[in-house]
């Protein structure tokens, strides 16, 4: 025995399990655990036994690394029945997260205890699978159908309170775990233990609830939760073995389908990310007070951000009634937290507490921090950093939100010009994940660190760029969108175009998408480049929008909007301006459209690895799935390229 150590407290056995980082069910794991059961039960000395877990969590499912290799034995399964036959009755005391295998290994144990902090849940249709031991079999005879379908079809964990209200917990014990669970497990042996969860009934349920459930779970996009909820629902018409083997079936079948390939690369591409190793050991500077210029949409967002990171906030406006306006944008942020339930009206008071507003720069004589997030305009931009040289500390890092220029041209002049960095948020900049980070020649390791730092502090996904017109995300638009036009200038009608899109996973397809966003914002920037005396061609989007057409904020784009209706409709009034430029005569399969686009994607993707702009493939994939809409099941367009 390795992984596991037991200790004897009295006629109670405690069975901690170290596999660090996160207690995965490995394969030693499971041989492990399998091995105890037979040793406590042979011990005459012992009457129960405890499961608990070393470090930051209890068992946080299977191994995801072994997903790729043969199964096995002991199979997951396999464990979790011998733990549920057990002679003596196992406690699983949870603490962190009991996660697919996890949860249904405590779902084998007689009983289950947990911190009120824990969380349980079977996170296993976020990986292209469903759960594979038990867990469509056993969560529905314990919670009940409605609360298991919820569960494992969401993929979404519960807290334990939620946990124990549902069924999933038999206690929340407070102070310490080990001794609550001991305590738990030497009085239940005072009384009749309960049925082995596979022994207990399961609830038939009416066809309208099965169609109802199966409309909520195909809007994921991808099989996984579909499958789940199949399994629930042969759970509750056929008898526990049969339904084993028929959940078993289907979770070997997902595991080796493309979507959970995908979404493993995903998951560990996210996990990667905001540690880069070229970082590891650089100690980021400190960030507990930030300055950030600008109170309009972005600027609003990112102090929102910030504040809820626990920041102290100064917002910079250029007058008393900017910084009104300002203020009131962030509070609006909180005041949608509480609409949600997300935060008390206390907390959204706590948090604006921590936010002050000023005209005056010189309040930002001491902050750690300042993100400039003011009007997408060069001469804007260096006036505000060339007032924050004069201000600010000399070690006060200084970002620019710039998603289209030059940061070295925004920083130039600029004393210390080691501590400017960009930081590329995206839209509402407290809810969209992707933080593009961009370093320019000057900028220090420790300030890219502390990028970093910053973007794993605001939950963010952090990607490094290199310096090029859109970084890595609005270069990649930008090709996307000529692919698009390109189509329709070889016939293909506009709509076949976005259907296609929305077919392979996307919310929208590229010309919905500019309608919602604004042709306009584009246009600017072409326009700006073409000022700038730079070649830009025409496009299609130029056209509309010269004409008055931006989008749906003009009732009209690509497609026509009726009043207070965002359903696009085909536009006569585009095949007019745009004439037999569009004839819409070429019927591609929708299958070669996506091809295509994705195609185009990737060949700008590979481009901008060779440009040493991105610093890797998964990069890449991580700033469209999390800035771009691209589904996740798909894995991002440089996997799904070499995938196919
Ligand atoms: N397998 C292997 N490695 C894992 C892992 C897993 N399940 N979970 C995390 N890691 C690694 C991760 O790659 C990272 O590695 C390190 O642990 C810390 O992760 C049969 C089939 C548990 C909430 O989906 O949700 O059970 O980068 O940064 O923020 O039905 O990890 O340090 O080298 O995320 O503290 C179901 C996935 C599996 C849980 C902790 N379980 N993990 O969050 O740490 S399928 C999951 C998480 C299954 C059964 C089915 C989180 C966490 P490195 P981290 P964290």
């Amino acid at each position: 025995m390795t992984l596991l150590t037991v200790r004897r407290d009295g006629e109670i056995a405690v069975v901690t399990l170290d596999n660090p980082p996160v207690n995965a069910i490995s394969e030693a794991v499971r041989k492990e655990l399998f091995e105890m059961v037979g040793q406590i039960d042979a011990d005459p000395g012992l009457r129960a036994a405890v499961l608990i877990c070393a470090g930051r969590t209890f068992l946080a499912g299977a191994d995801v690394r072994e997903f790729g290799k043969p199964p096995v034995e002991p199979h997951l399964p396999d464990v979790v029945d011998r733990i549920e036959a057990a002679e003596k009755p196992w406690v699983a005391a949870i603490h962190g997260a009991a996660l697919g295998g996890g949860f249904e290994i405590a779902m084998g144990c007689r009983f289950r205890v947990a911190v009120e902090s824990a969380r349980v849940g079977l996170p296993e249709v976020t990986l292209g699978v469903i759960p594979g031991a038990s867990g469509t079999v056993r969560t529905p005879r314990l919670a009940g159908v409605e609360a298991a379908v919820e569960l494992v079809t969401s993929g979404r964990p519960l807290s334990a309170a939620k946990a124990q209200k549902a069924g999933l917990l038999d206690a929340v014990v407070s102070g310490d775990l080990e001794s609550g669970a001991v305590a738990f497990a030497r009085k239940a042996l005072g009384a009749d233990l309960p049925m082995p969860v596979s022994k207990r009934p399961l609830e038939q349920m009416p066809e309208e609830f099965w169609q109802g459930a199966r409309k909520t779970a195909s809007k994921a996009g991808h099989q996984a939760p579909l499958r789940a909820l199949d399994s629930i629902c042969f759970a509750t018409e056929h008898g526990f073995s049969e339904a084993m083997a028929h959940e078993r079936e289907t979770f070997l079948d997902l595991r080796g389908s493309d979507e959970a390939a995908a979404l493993r690369h995903v998951f560990f591409a996210e996990r990667a990310a905001p540690k880069p190793a070229a970082l590891k050991g650089i100690e980021p500077r400190p960030f507990k007070s930030v300055g950030v210029i600008g109170g309009g949409t972005m600027g609003a967002g990112i102090a929102g951000a910030c504040r809820e990171a626990g920041m102290e906030i100064i917002l910079i406006e250029r007058d008393a009634e900017a910084v009104a306006r300002g203020l009131d944008n962030v509070g609006k942020i909180f005041d949608g937290a509480v609409k949600r339930g997300k935060i008390s009206e206390e907390g959204r008071a706590e948090r604006m507490a921590g936010v002050r507003g000023s005209s005056d720069y010189a309040e930002l004589a001491q902050v750690d921090l300042v993100i400039e997030a003011v009007f997408e305009e060069i001469g804007v931009k260096r006036a505000v950093f060339a007032e924050l040289g004069r201000v600010c500390r000399s070690d006060a890092l200084l970002a620019t939100n710039t998603s289209y220029l030059d940061p070295r041209a925004i920083a130039e002049g600029l004393p210390n010009p080691e501590r400017f960095i960009g930081l590329h948020f995206f839209s509402p900049a407290h809810i969209m994940k992707l933080l593009e980070i961009v370093p320019t020649p000057d900028t220090a390791p420790d300030v890219l660190a502390t990028g970093f730092a910053l973007g794993r502090a605001l939950n963010k996904m952090p990607v490094q760029a290199g310096i090029c017109e859109g970084f890595i995300g609005n270069r990649i638009l930008k090709r996307y969108r000529a692919e698009a036009e390109g189509l329709v200038l070889q016939g293909v009608a506009i709509s076949e175009i976005d259907a296609a899109m929305r077919d392979y996973g996307f919310r929208m397809g590229p010309f919905e998408a500019q309608d919602l966003g604004g042709l306009d914002i584009a246009f600017l920037q072409r326009e700006g480049a073409r000022a700038a005396g730079r070649e830009v061609a025409e496009t299609l989007g130029d056209v509309l929008v010269r004409a008055g057409r931006k989008g749906q904020k003009t009732a009209g784009g690509w497609y026509d909007y009726a009043e207070g209706d965002r359903t696009p409709q085909p536009s006569a009034a585009v095949s007019e301006l745009l004439g037999e430029r569009i004839s819409g005569s070429l019927d591609l399969p929708r299958s070669e459209i996506a091809e295509r686009l994705v195609g185009a994607m990737a060949a700008e993707g590979q481009a901008i690895l060779d440009e040493g702009i991105a610093q890797a493939p998964q990069d890449i994939d991580l700033v469209e799935v999390h800035g771009y809409g691209f589904p996740r099941w798909k894995g991002g367009p440089m996997f799904a390229v070499a995938a196919s």
